[in-house]
């Protein structure tokens, strides 16, 4: 793939010279406005479906040069949305400042401080993730905003191994814990819509699903998230905070956007 960053010459501004999905009419994030959004009363609460991997096997964490990724087994499942989804993987966005700025999707044109992604691929339909990426039906993505209040144990088991992937393509193993202590107390509260992969390439194959409830991280544990990674590989010489890894939001255009909750 061609690289991309989030600033300069090939920011978000330019994505789609390269990817040219990234200039698509059903693009994610997008700002969700309350006073739009459809009550639809068939959306079921999401199922989390051995979501606590902590008896499996060790897990991948991984700087990819744009965020911190985990890999997650294909075990891990949700149900409730139109096919099986199985998850691959999940991961942050995050700003530069302790202030709320960093997330991906903004509710009324609020912005919060991260923003979590879960990312499933339809394992009714496809063997992987890299198979159904492309698909107009092939992904669903769990969005949970995150802001700065308690500290949070689950978070820690990801934040405190930051300094271990520093660099691009730094790679340690982690011990799996349940991936629910990630995820708001209410899963039957959420924003349902038809986008795309937020990074080039920018398919639109998300059916994405964004939890009302946020999280909490402390502010000493949102500060890891900002200080602590590079975009680039240790022989560069000059270090690229990863910071700021979120796309601003793209217009809704004529799609719906619906909620499970009045
Ligand atoms: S996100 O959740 O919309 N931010 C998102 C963005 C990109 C990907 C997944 C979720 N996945 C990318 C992989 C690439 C792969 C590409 C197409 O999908 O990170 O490694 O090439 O398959
Ligand atoms: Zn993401």
């Amino acid at each position: 793939g061609r690289k991309w960053t989030y600033t300069g010459p090939d920011g978000e501004l330019y994505w789609d010279k390269n990817f040219p999905y990234c200039g698509g009419v059903h693009q994610s994030p997008i700002d969700i406005r309350s006073d739009v959004v459809q009550y639809d009363a068939s959306l079921q609460p999401v199922e989390l479906l051995y979501y606590d991997v902590s008896g499996a096997s060790m897990l991948s964490l991984k700087n990819n040069g744009h965020s911190v990724e985990l890999s997650l087994p294909s075990s891990m499942c949700i149900g409730g949305l139109p096919y099986r989804y199985s998850a691959a993987q999940l991961h942050l966005h995050w700003g530069s400042t302790m202030q709320p700025w960093g997330s991906e999707h903004t509710i009324n044109g609020k912005r919060f401080a991260a923003e979590l992604h879960i990312v499933h691929f339809n394992s009714d339909k496809y063997a992987d993730l890299t198979t159904a990426a492309d698909k107009a039906d092939g992904l669903a993505v769990l969005g949970v905003f995150i802001k700065v209040g308690q500290f949070s144990p689950a978070f820690n088991r990801i934040l405190k191994h930051l300094s271990s992937v520093k660099f691009r393509d730094q790679v340690i193993q982690v011990l799996p814990f349940d991936i629910r202590d990630l995820l708001p107390e209410k899963l039957n509260e959420y924003y349902r819509y038809d986008g795309s992969l937020t990074t080039p390439p920018c398919y639109p194959s998300v059916l994405w699903t964004i939890f009302r409830q946020p999280v909490e991280i402390s502010s000493e544990q949102l500060n890891m998230l900002v200080s602590k990674l590079y975009c680039n590989n240790f022989q560069e010489t000059v270090p690229v905070m990863m910071v700021d890894n979120f796309r601003h939001t793209k217009d809704v255009n004529r799609r719906r956007v619906s909620a499970s909750f009045r």
